[in-house]
């Protein structure tokens, strides 16, 4: 069996080491154009080449939650393609939601300027009831974070497309749902995948029908997020900040409205950072189970290409 490495960006080193361990008897071989086609491949954001030049996969691994990227080029039909299915990052992505959610509704960016200034001033407590929570995508990432704001008695709802019943959390979903979704929340999380459905979700149109002083927070793809619309609805007061972790283009580029922004904390694209051991223990376990016979309808994390996540 040969499985073929092929991720930019990253280290490969350290994963091939770790793919080396957890799959002893395979080949591992990094990526380099004209080689022999592999069983296969472990990627992240791969050259169209890469996929052209294999024509004996029998699966794809990618590195990381969100395959939108990798949605745009053209993949061999027919192959299964398998994201991470959490891997350590819904605990990541939980601290951290929860931690710009508490911060934005405790006011501790305020603090933080009135400590600057040798201010020692108390503010008005907020009331939790005022900051109601809402969960766009209740997916693998999107149940730990909704889970994780109800253990701070944060009143939580989400949307997904299909029905869900969550301990806890006032669902919605489908296009029917979303308005009702929106009009409960004032903070508002996205954790959707990129798609063609979802791809400018996060416009004047809907950000409007949240509650008066709203919070954004991006945790998905800059793709979900019109970025004037954020910026108009700041200007005009209905939405009180954002904390963005993603962008239209990464790094967002210098001089982007986004960076001098009071009411905008950005971050690099690093609230849940895909975990090595974790991951290179996920695909193998993942290409072993398909070696043994495994069809892909039995694996976590298959993508379907229809659905586009
Ligand atoms: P999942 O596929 O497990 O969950 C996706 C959720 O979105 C599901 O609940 C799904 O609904 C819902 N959804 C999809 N399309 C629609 C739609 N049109 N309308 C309503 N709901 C929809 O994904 P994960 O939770 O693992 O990851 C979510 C995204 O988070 C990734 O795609 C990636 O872009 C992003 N991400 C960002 C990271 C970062 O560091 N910033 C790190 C990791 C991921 P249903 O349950 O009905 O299918
Ligand atoms: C992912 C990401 O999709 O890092 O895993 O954004």
């Amino acid at each position: 069996m040969r499985v073929v490495f092929c991720c930019t960006d990253t280290k490969a080193q350290p994963w091939l080491d770790g793919l080396r361990a957890a799959l002893p008897g395979a080949e591992i071989a990094l990526w380099s154009p004209g080689e022999h086609p592999a069983d296969y491949a472990v990627v992240w954001a791969p050259p169209q080449a890469f996929f052209d030049e294999q024509t004996g996969l029998k699966g794809i691994f990618n590195i990381g939650a969100g395959v939108d990227a990798l949605l745009k080029l053209r993949l061999p039909a027919g192959v299964p393609l398998v994201r991470l299915d959490d891997a350590g990052m819904s605990v990541q992505m939980a601290e951290f939601v929860c931690h710009a959610v508490i911060r934005h509704f405790r006011a501790f960016d305020a603090y933080q300027a009135d400590a600057a200034k040798g201010l020692w001033s108390y503010r008005k407590p907020r009331l939790r009831q005022d900051y109601p929570v809402g969960v766009m995508g209740l997916g693998v990432l999107g149940q730990r974070v909704a889970k994780a704001l109800t253990q701070f008695d944060f009143s939580v709802s989400g949307w997904s497309r299909s029905a869900k019943l969550l301990d806890g959390v006032r669902c919605f979903h489908g296009q029917d749902g979303l308005d009702d979704f929106l009009a409960a929340s004032r903070i508002l999380v996205c954790l959707l995948p990129l798609t063609p459905e979802t791809e400018g979700l996060l416009r004047r149109e809907n950000l409007s029908r949240l509650l008066p002083g709203a919070y954004l927070i991006n945790v998905a793809r800059g793709g979900h997020l019109v970025d004037d619309d954020l910026l108009a609805l700041l200007e005009s007061g209905h939405l009180e900040g954002a904390s963005l972790d993603v962008f239209r283009q990464e790094p967002l580029p210098a001089g982007h409205a986004f960076w001098q922004h009071p009411k905008i904390t950005i971050t690099p694209h690093t609230s849940a950072r895909t975990m090595r051991e974790e991951s290179v223990a996920q695909i193998a376990a993942k290409i072993l189970a398909m070696q043994h016979g495994a069809t892909s309808d039995r694996l976590a994390g298959v993508v379907d290409p229809k659905k586009g996540y």
